[in-house]
């Protein structure tokens, strides 16, 4: 009689951490092993590590000693943090906040008023030379920063004395990467960045708000090999922002076969075709929005997915800037080949690891992981009725 019993077909990942880690990590992050590997899996494939690093980062994630982390915020929504805390991906949150030692932080934090500021000099104290400092929110600089004071000091004076000790300092969200909201035209507050105010380069994770997954891929690449991931030309990882959300979108078969949506609500709308003629930002914006969605709600939980166009809220110089219903620029124009077909609908879609795993036995980037995975399985369609634009 063929027996009942589940075999556990899967195949350990080299460097794998023993049963008992493992074990360890189901009571500490409160997540399956196997889906604590597959998480790993997903980082690794997403950091542009072979295969092979998924092990090194599984046991990284458990041995490696809590960085403490130092989080301000000036000018902001406080978006940045209720994305981080709202992400749903195997207790993504939970995992980022047991992995990392978030030693001050004003909105999560008990504390208040002068209990608060002692806290923040105690930690950067404490932890002196070897904390990362997070800044979430524009730093005013008009009218000598009087628009933003924190316990009588401006944001100014706090951001400059955190970083002179920091070992690394991120800026997270737009409005920190480049002003983002607050700097919007004519900028009335003198919004600016960190970067700027702090007159050197630091590594940024724009988005409003920013996706909390690359800012965990962000802290896994500092815990694995112990310095921050590379950088583009504007200080962002390019393991987030190396591609155009055009280049990865699911909409873009349409795009190439020139099916646009041209109002809100109408047959190309309804139908899911392109939303460039909606003023879609997608073929000028660089993000990883497409590949890896947001608060992993399953298919098309992102801008463009829910039928909205891209308002470029990753790049300087479109979001906020650019009216949102304006065409955008085609920065490219021609797909590359591992692009779907333009008569294929899209597919049923996948999760975050199969994405992953596409992504990295394919030796591919993982947006076009994220694109493989979500046509596999969906025959060739013919486009659906209607005018094409
Ligand atoms: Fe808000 Fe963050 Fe936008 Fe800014 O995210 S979501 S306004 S980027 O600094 O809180
Ligand atoms: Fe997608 Fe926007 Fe590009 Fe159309 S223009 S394919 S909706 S990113
Ligand atoms: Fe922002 Fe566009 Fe992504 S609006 S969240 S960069 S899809």
């Amino acid at each position: 009689m063929p027996s009942n019993r589940v075999v556990n077909t899967r195949l350990p990942l080299a460097g794998e951490p023993e049963p008992d880690e493992l074990r360890g990590a189901e009571q500490r992050f409160g997540v399956p092993r196997r889906q604590f590997l597959q998480l790993c899996a997903g980082l690794t494939a997403a950091l542009g590590f072979s295969r092979g690093a998924a092990g090194a980062v599984a046991r990284a994630l458990l041995q490696a000693r809590r960085p403490s982390v130092i989080w301000l915020q000036f000018q902001e929504c406080t978006g940045c943090t209720e994305s981080l805390l709202r992400a749903e991906h195997p207790t993504l949150e939970k995992l980022l906040l047991d992995i990392i030692s978030l030693d001050y932080h004003e909105t999560l934090m008990a504390a208040a008023g002068r209990q608060a500021e002692d806290a923040r000099r105690a930690a950067m104290a404490a932890n002196k030379g070897r904390y990362i400092l997070v800044v979430e929110g524009a730093i005013p600089t008009g009218d000598g920063g009087n628009y933003c004071r924190i316990g009588g000091r401006t944001a100014i004076e706090l951001v400059r004395e955190a970083a002179v000790d920091a070992a690394s300092v991120i800026a997270i969200g737009s409005c920190a990467s480049w002003g983002g909201m607050p700097s919007t035209f004519p900028n009335p507050t003198g919004a600016g960045s960190v970067a700027e105010i702090l007159g050197k380069p630091v590594l940024n994770l724009p988005g409003c708000p920013p996706n909390p997954y690359n800012f965990l891929t962000t802290v896994v690449h500092y815990l694995v090999l112990g310095k921050l991931p590379e950088l583009d030309a504007k200080g962002r990882p390019k393991f987030a922002y190396g591609r155009l959300i055009h280049e990865n979108c699911e909409r873009r078969a349409h795009f190439d076969a020139g099916r646009f949506a041209i109002e809100f609500g109408d047959e190309g709308h309804r139908q899911g075709w392109c939303l460039y003629k909606l003023g879609c930002k997608g073929p000028e914006t660089y993000a990883n929005c497409p590949s890896i969605l947001f608060g992993d709600a399953g298919t098309g939980s992102w801008p463009v997915g829910c039928g909205h166009p891209c308002i470029g809220c990753t790049e300087q110089g479109v979001g906020f800037t650019r009216p949102i219903h304006s065409l955008a620029n085609l920065l490219t124009v021609t797909p590359p080949t591992q692009f779907a077909r333009p008569a294929e609908e899209q597919g049923t879609g996948s999760t975050l690891a199969t994405v992953a795993t596409v992504a990295a036995v394919g030796g591919l980037a993982i947006g076009a992981g994220a694109r493989l995975a979500k046509n596999i399985g969906a025959p060739p369609a013919e486009p659906p009725a209607g005018g094409k634009a």
